[in-house]
């Protein structure tokens, strides 16, 4: 007996040495999650082996401004977010990564929050395992299985509710290979609101049940409550966005005026050929879409869901701005304003 616990004894010992002089790249690596403020996102994942990411998510209320980008038109509103932002952290795991989510509800909150992240096999998407009241946390693990870029939204009755406050985000889950390299990668989630009152209006909206039952939005906006950077390139790069739509009633017919997209993973699909040259792209209400494209001339190139009333009027709108050398033989003025004839 005393021989087979000096037996065991001896082996723990010699694995606990191995353990303790082994190389780190040997070890189950464990590493904090880099999440980012759209439209910015967080950097490439380089390590070739899975790991156990810990994400640690912030539910906070906060009032901002509702505010159309083109004629300025704002009102107060009181959003329901993560992070404090429209939409939240952009967070970014790899396939097999074994991701430890943590959620913590602000002590100021009223509201009950949750979340349920759509690249999670499990009931709810974890929406069971993480509501979590004010001044509380919950967890819960899972193993990321699919590659794709996922939305996570809130799951705390009434659901729509916490939706059209501003309760979404996105999750990029890269292939084991990684995604091709790009110079650039920009976040951008599209989102309809719907504040209580007359427009124009001086004081703080709520939220309207009656506007979203009816699914008419006074405002409709990409990043909403974000300031996190502008999208920016330079001729001759190539761009990717990451594109979600957190609704929550409207499907996006997601267009940048004068680009075309020279790759686009439909629906945010991955594993099979991505779509190429396409004009427009439909994301579903909680759904997302990769595009890249080359910008082959400077200028301002609009972001808009190509339902313009929803661009125009209701302020679904962003400007990505492209400095460099002109390139005529892509594109040139010839004539302007001149009179009669061709
Ligand atoms: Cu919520």
């Amino acid at each position: 007996m005393l021989r087979k616990f000096k037996g065991v004894f001896i082996i723990s010992f010699i694995i606990m040495a191995m353990t303790m002089v082994m190389p780190a790249h040997i070890q189950a690596a464990e590493e904090k999650a880099v999440l980012a403020t759209a439209p910015m996102v967080s950097p490439p994942i380089t390590r070739k082996k899975p790991a156990t990411v810990i994400v640690e998510l912030e539910t906070k209320e906060v009032v901002g401004q509702l505010k159309h980008p083109l004629t300025g038109d704002a009102v107060e509103y009181q959003f329901w977010t993560f992070g404090g932002t429209v939409p939240g952290p952009f967070i970014r795991v790899r396939v097999g990564d074994t991701v430890e989510f943590h959620v913590k509800n602000d002590a100021s909150s009223i509201q009950t929050h949750s979340i349920d992240i759509h690249a999670v096999n499990g009931p709810g998407g974890g929406a069971n395992a993480s509501q979590t009241e004010p001044g509380m946390n919950t967890a819960f693990q899972w193993l990321a299985l699919n590659p794709g870029i996922f939305v996570y939204h809130c799951a705390t009755a009434h659901i729509p509710t916490h939706i059209a406050n501003g309760m979404y985000g996105l999750i990029l889950v890269e292939p084991e290979k990684g995604l091709p390299k790009v110079d650039r990668e920009y976040y951008i989630m599209q989102g309809d609101f719907y504040p209580a009152g007359k427009m124009g209006e001086k004081g703080l909206k709520e939220f309207s049940w009656e506007k979203a039952q009816m699914e008419h939005p006074e405002f409709v906006l990409f990043n909403a409550l974000s300031a996190g950077g502008k999208l920016e390139a330079k001729v001759g790069e190539t761009v990717r966005m990451y594109v979600g739509n957190g609704g929550p009633n409207l499907i996006s017919s997601f267009h940048i005026i004068g680009e075309i997209f020279d790759v686009v993973y439909p629906e945010g699909s991955m594993g099979t050929p991505p779509s190429k040259n396409l004009q427009t792209t439909l994301i579903p209400a909680a759904g997302a879409t990769i595009v890249e494209f080359k910008v082959d001339v400077p200028g301002n190139y609009i972001l808009v869901d190509h339902s313009l009333f929803r661009a125009i009027d209701k302020g679904c709108v962003a400007i990505l701005s492209v400095t460099g050398d002109e390139a005529p033989k892509i594109f040139k003025p010839l004539k302007s304003g001149a009179p009669g004839g061709h």
